[in-house]
């Protein structure tokens, strides 16, 4: 066996734990298609529990800035609606917020009624989500057997407001990187 047979090994390894690392930080529309809004009542705590979020996943609120605006609160702020000392504000319309922390993420519309009518939202991540540290290099067959979990590597954490139009719900994005880098690893291995 050649030197060029274990590098083209150690390439495709190496794709395989980006690939896992990106795949596994997904991109959430808060309300889905309702979107970040007190128009039809949307239940965010219904929105939320249906998710399973991780550490590194990204929030997207989509709504009229005329109208609303995201504060990141205390729990005793969430509870009662006080949006007077906010930890963090966006009011862009279209803002990704970065979850990365495990714990509860708690968020609610600094416009008057709003968070008492339910503008409001919080977003848990259980511990046992939390990122791996340092994932230590899988051998080749265990990565192309293995799927990935639900751990991320940490990625770099775009800005909160950063291109926020280039982060659409789901996990497109992740999926168009993964395709790219498979074929990548498919052409070294060619
Ligand atoms: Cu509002």
């Amino acid at each position: 066996m050649g030197g060029g047979a274990a590098r083209r090994v150690a390439v495709a390894a190496l794709a395989l734990a980006v690939l896992a690392g990106v795949a596994s930080a997904a991109v959430y529309e808060v309300g889905d298609k309702a979107g970040w809004t007190v128009m039809g009542n949307p239940d965010y705590r219904l929105w939320a529990n249906s998710k399973k979020f991780h550490v590194n996943d990204v929030v997207v609120f989509t709504y009229n800035k005329q109208f609303h605006n995201v504060l990141a609160v205390s729990k005793a702020d969430y509870k009662n609606c006080n949006a007077s000392k906010p930890i963090a504000t966006w009011s862009t319309g279209n803002d990704s917020v970065v979850l990365n922390t495990t714990g509860s993420h708690y968020f609610l519309c600094g416009f008057p009624g709003h968070c008492a009518a339910g503008q409001k939202v919080d977003i848990h991540i259980a511990a046992s989500s939390a990122a791996p540290s340092a994932a230590p290099a899988p051998e080749p067959s265990a990565a192309a057997g293995s799927k990935p979990s639900g751990g991320a590597t940490a990625a770099p954490a775009p800005h909160p407001n950063a291109a926020p139009k280039a982060l659409p719900a789901g996990r497109s994005v992740a999926a168009t990187v993964a395709a790219s880098l498979l074929s990548l690893a498919a052409a070294v291995l060619a």
